[in-house]
């Protein structure tokens, strides 16, 4: 597409008429007080300790081949290490698959789980004979060793996710998730973001080190592990690296059994997009706390205005220590992490070294 300007242009004093009028860029003239609708292509996503897929692409059908399994993922530096997850592709949350607007999606799940499966594809507009339902609209759930094919269009841009939908007790709280990110082909040169990075939100109980998640924790809500994107923050493996002046957007998912309420230090920030529908800019406040219940979806964006820094965390305090314990001279861990400005003096590397 060729890039454009729009030009507000008064005519006329008498009249003094507003016109809004599209000239190639070369034009160049008269746009210094107006928007720009320069049109580019969007920043791909990234998952901060998961892997990003854009599969392949071929006659508008893009392909995603994904196994589901049980591995031993690290989740934390302390007072354990390790936990037997589920998941795709050996990680929880799963590979990050991106996608275009108005291409078909095609996922291809290989089910080698010790028990039968499916995958759900949230707020993404499947149709019935693909919304992955076990025992509704998926009667049969994919076997132990069989393989399945998903595959639909994908209508409109925004982000959701991929998750089980049999037994999702047991699968969603074992790891069985990830994100599907939808990008518009171009968007608004005005609207493109410096970062994007995608966090997906789980809590994980385990009785000891390398055990398997347990789903149904003794006590009434008791999953002592919080973790952004399958790690507490002092297992998060270091700073997340912005600048001055950048634009992020954050693309969170709450794949866990409780609700958190998402902080940002030092700046604040604006709701952009709830459960896959943008929100219009008139309908945008700044904000410094969002909660999302189980299942919700929020993108935020912030402009980064203040060199530091900053931890990005759940309120709940619970949700900021490992079991109970704090990291590194009392920092926050769980879900925590931590935003560093370039330039500005480092965290202490002790902060992801810490083992209690
Ligand atoms: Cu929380």
């Amino acid at each position: 597409m060729r890039p454009r300007l729009s030009v507000l242009t008064f005519v006329g004093s008498l009249a003094a008429a507003l016109v809004v009028a599209l000239v190639p860029s070369a034009a160049g003239t008269a746009q210094a007080h107006t928007p720009t609708s320069k049109m580019v292509r969007p920043t791909v996503p990234t998952t901060p300790s998961v892997n990003t897929r854009l599969g392949r692409k071929r006659n508008g059908t893009r392909t995603f081949r994904l196994t589901a399994s049980q591995f031993t993922q690290r989740i934390a530096n302390f007072p354990i290490k390790t936990a037997k997850v589920w998941g795709y592709d050996n990680s929880t949350p799963g590979p990050t698959l991106v996608a275009y607007e108005g291409e078909r999606l095609r996922v291809i799940l290989s089910n080698r789980l010790p028990e039968a499966t499916t995958i759900h594809f949230h707020a993404a507009g499947a149709p019935n004979s693909n919304d992955g339902v076990a025992g509704i609209s998926q009667p049969k759930p994919i076997a132990v060793g069989a393989t399945y094919t998903y595959s639909f269009k994908l209508r409109r841009a925004g982000t959701f996710a991929y998750h089980s939908h049999t037994r999702s007790a047991v699968q969603e709280l074992r790891g069985l998730d990830g994100f599907l990110t939808v990008l518009p082909r171009r968007q608004r040169a005005s609207e493109k973001v410096d970062r994007d990075y995608a966090m997906a939100l789980q809590q994980f109980a385990l009785p000891e080190e390398g055990a398997l998640v347990e789903p149904f924790p003794p006590g009434s809500g008791d999953f002592p592990f919080s973790t952004i994107n399958g790690k507490t923050g002092d297992a998060s493996g270091g700073t997340l690296n912005i600048r001055l002046g950048d634009r992020v957007k954050l693309r969170l998912y709450n794949a866990s059994n409780l609700s958190h309420s998402m902080h940002l230090h030092g700046m604040p920030f604006e709701e952009v997009a709830k459960n896959g529908y943008a929100i219009p800019r008139s309908a945008r406040s700044r904000e410094t706390v969002v909660n999302l219940g189980s299942g919700e979806f929020v993108d935020i964006e912030f402009k980064v205005t203040r060199p530091g820094n900053w931890i990005f965390h759940c309120h709940v305090p619970h949700h900021t220590s490992n079991k109970k314990l704090d990291g590194y001279n009392g920092a926050p861990v769980g879900m925590t992490r931590v935003f560093h400005t370039i330039g500005y003096k480092q965290v202490s590397p002790k902060y992801f070294s810490f083992e209690g």
